[in-house]
């Protein structure tokens, strides 16, 4: 008999969400469900790393293997396991503050060197768990308890940062809009290479800026538009549209197939890591050289 296959409630803990009510979060965690189910994924084949902050609580939510560790450092995790066994699928869920702040870094050198991840950057331009404080992508002039007469500089583009990071797939959501976003979380983890999601994810409790009205009277789909997302230079004209704060793209900006890190690692070509034996690896030389 065949198993039934499992549906998006399937991948729940018993945990309930504490995230507040109308929050982003949720829709992002419901559309990961919905891609996980839709994709027949079964929770051995999959781990998800997630980062400190609201975002990052979702770890209690998810019925998966992973890691929730130090803040900005999911990426650096999320390598270590692609390399261990990469034969998982491989999710990472950030916040603005803590993928493209202070894992900035990681950020750009995990897409130039397309590592198979899938990254999940829940953008809600603010730093949420510590309640309210200026992010990275915080828009100029708003005011929060850490900015009280406004942000003085320009906010990141994660969309063209990626882009000019050579990333194989970049994409926005919307928390506004689930079934979308199901759709493009489910495109990432199939695409072979690294995957940017960034999502829209409005924070109703210290954002009263971004919210999903804001939102909803500027996004329009890339692909009712007539966006190529195999055309870089178009995705790039498309992502810089955000900073106007008239237009703002959702769906795919740009899409290629090149060589995966893990491609690169001849290690890697007898299968994954942790399936290898290491009855014959000696190491007593490099114990020497080291002593
Ligand atoms: C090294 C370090 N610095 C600062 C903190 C405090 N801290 C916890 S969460 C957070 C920011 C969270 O913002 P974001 O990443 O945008 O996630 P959100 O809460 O909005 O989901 C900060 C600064 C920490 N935990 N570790
Ligand atoms: S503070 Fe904001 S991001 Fe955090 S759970 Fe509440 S609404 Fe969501």
């Amino acid at each position: 008999m065949v198993d039934a296959k499992l549906q998006p409630a399937d991948f729940n803990t018993t945990v309930r969400p504490t995230w507040c009510p109308g929050c982003g979060n949720f829709s992002i965690w419901g559309a990961t469900k919905n891609a996980l189910a839709g994709l027949e994924l079964e929770p051995a084949d999959f781990a998800v790393v997630w980062g400190i902050g609201c975002h990052g609580n979702g770890a209690d939510f998810l019925k998966a293997a992973g890691f929730h560790g130090l803040h900005g450092r999911a990426l650096p995790v999320a390598t270590g396991i692609r390399l261990a066994n990469h034969r998982l699928k491989v999710i990472v869920d950030v916040g603005d503050g803590d993928g493209y702040g202070i894992g900035g870094n990681h950020f750009i050198h995990s897409m130039r060197r397309n590592l198979d991840l899938t990254l999940l950057g829940h953008n809600n331009q603010v730093y949420g768990l510590t309640t309210g404080q200026t992010s990275p992508t915080s828009d100029q002039g708003f005011a929060t308890p850490s900015t009280p007469s406004g942000v003085i500089e320009k906010p990141v583009n994660p969309i063209a940062l990626a882009l000019a990071s050579d990333c194989t797939f970049v994409a926005r959501g919307f928390a506004g809009d689930i079934a979308h976003l199901s759709d493009l979380i489910a495109q990432g983890i199939t695409h072979s290479g690294f995957a940017l999601i960034d999502i829209l994810q409005p924070c109703v409790t210290f954002n009263k800026r971004n919210t999903y009205q804001w939102f909803r009277e500027r996004v329009y789909k890339l692909d009712d538009d007539g966006h190529d997302s195999t055309d870089k230079r178009a995705a790039f004209d498309r992502a810089l549209e955000m900073e106007t704060e008239e237009r703002i793209g959702l769906g795919v900006f740009y899409r290629e197939q090149r060589p995966t890190y893990e491609d690169g690692l001849p290690q890697l070509a007898a299968g994954p890591l942790v399936d290898q034996s290491i009855e014959d690896v000696d190491i007593s030389g490099l114990i020497e050289h080291y002593a």
